[in-house]
């Protein structure tokens, strides 16, 4: 066979599709009827086969400032061309010291230093250890313990998945980190079915955390990790004083608080990050996705300053943490970074998602009582609809009501038979309009 031309590679249907393995997607039925994606402006994608899609995901809720930013572009090529990687280690380069400087700005409080990670799995993974090693360095080596929760999704390594809850990403493999417990979830739909923002119901679940304490002693747990929107597992806001409850019983007990907003982070809740949003200040948080908006893979570790300081004590020569990625703040991603932050600034991209949050919220709710929804939430440019599972075969409903979105020119995630949707914050009220007529449609027509 002869080599294939540069544009084919980029542009066409593969001649081979079987050497890839796919993550997270039925293999063999999407290499029967694969649905392939070659370019971006804008809000759309644009199929192999030249048709327009709308994108009601911001890919996978990374790609917040919109496809095809030229000035992210133009950051990055220039970076590939003046150096493309320099050391991690005992090394370092500008750009990447001007980004933590930059992050910390943007974080209120003293969440005042950055570690730099790649993807979102390694920020949580980084927390993690962090959370342990922090306890050791001030002499409480006996604090453990992490704490997760029911339904959150911190990722796929192996940190990340102890601590996470979705079933489906943890049972196939074995016994994960030892001495991991998990809050309950917050999301009941006969207390909060329908709710606007954040449902009135629920607080008192944090209460969950004194049990733990109770059970282990306090002496002997690191740190709670939560999601402060869970999103993944099909968009469960958190009600009204939880998060803040959360924070005072880790503050009772010298608990380490992590938020990890690898979604929230970066305008998606219409406030710089969830921090700003809930108002409530944790020790660790983790980013990524929104970082770099997709462009270059990133992700990033906040830590209070207590956190850092505490790493600080030995001798001055000594390596602190040994831990960090051969490409923890690489040029190329720090360049992304840095164009990122500033088209976000520029267009006021984390205030738009603000003014168009109610207009979003009313466009998600207007799905109450079409065809088999049985919930609709939302919190700044998020939203869910869940639907009746079909009897028997569940997830079935949801991917019949995606491909025919996707046939109609729409995308749309789901998971399990949710409907989770977050578009890029440079959305149109048209769009919007769209995506729901789309689904609508689309609902009326499925199994
Ligand atoms: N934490 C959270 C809260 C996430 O949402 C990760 C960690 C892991 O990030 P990486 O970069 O390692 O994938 C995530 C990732 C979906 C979906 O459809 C969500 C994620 C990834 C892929 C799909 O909900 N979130």
């Amino acid at each position: 066979m002869s080599e294939r031309s540069a544009a084919a590679r980029y542009e066409s249907m593969p001649n081979d599709l079987e050497p890839y393995w796919m993550g997270f997607t039925p293999n063999r039925s999407f290499k029967k009827n694969p649905r392939l994606l070659v370019s971006a402006e804008g809000m759309h994608y644009t199929t192999v086969d030249g048709r327009k899609i709308i994108d009601g995901t911001a890919g996978l809720w990374c790609v917040n400032a919109g496809h095809g930013r030229k000035e992210i572009t133009e950051a990055v090529s220039a970076q590939v061309g003046r150096m493309e990687y320099a050391p991690a280690f005992q090394m370092g380069h500008p750009a990447a010291f001007e980004l933590a400087a930059r992050l910390v700005q943007l974080m209120p409080g003293d969440l005042d230093h950055v570690f730099f990670t790649n993807s979102g799995s390694e920020s949580v993974d980084t927390a993690l250890k962090i959370a342990l090693a922090y306890h050791r360095a001030r002499g409480e080596g006996t604090r453990t313990r992490l704490i997760g929760r029911e339904r959150g999704y911190h990722g796929v390594g192996f940190g990340g998945i102890s601590v996470g809850g979705m079933v489906a990403n943890r049972k196939f493999f074995g016994a994960m980190l030892p001495g991991v417990d998990h809050l309950p979830h917050t999301y009941d739909r006969s207390k909060m079915g329908h709710s606007k923002g954040q449902p009135e119901w629920g607080a008192h679940l944090a209460d969950d955390l004194e049990r733990l304490v109770a059970l282990h002693d306090a002496s002997n747990i690191a740190a709670v990790i939560v999601e402060p929107v869970a999103c993944s597992t099909g968009v469960l806001v958190p009600p009204k004083g939880y998060l803040e409850k959360l924070r005072a019983i880790c503050d009772k007990h010298g608990i380490l608080l992590i938020f990890d907003e690898v979604i929230t982070g970066f305008g998606r809740l219409g406030a710089t990050f969830a921090v700003d949003y809930f108002g409530v200040q944790p020790d660790l948080v983790t980013v990524a996705k929104g970082l770099t908006n997709g462009a270059i893979p990133m992700g990033a570790v906040f830590a209070r300053k207590k956190v850092y300081d505490a790493f600080m004590q030995g001798p001055e020569n000594a390596i602190e943490l040994f831990h960090g990625y051969t490409y923890s703040g690489h040029p190329v991603a720090c360049a992304a970074g840095h164009a990122v932050l500033d088209v976000y600034k520029k267009d006021g991209l984390f205030e738009r998602a603000k003014e168009l949050s109610p207009y979003w919220e009313q466009a998600i709710h207007s799905l109450k009582g079409a065809r088999n929804v049985i919930d609709t939430r939302n919190l700044g440019l998020i939203g869910a609809i869940e639907l009746e599972p079909l009897k028997d075969k569940p997830t079935a409903r949801a991917f019949d009501v995606f491909l025919r979105c996707y046939d109609k020119g729409v995308l749309i995630r789901t998971t399990g038979d949710i409907i989770a949707l977050s578009p890029p914050l440079i959305v149109e009220k048209s769009h919007i309009d769209r995506i729901v007529e789309t689904i609508d449609t689309s609902l009326k027509e499925a199994a």
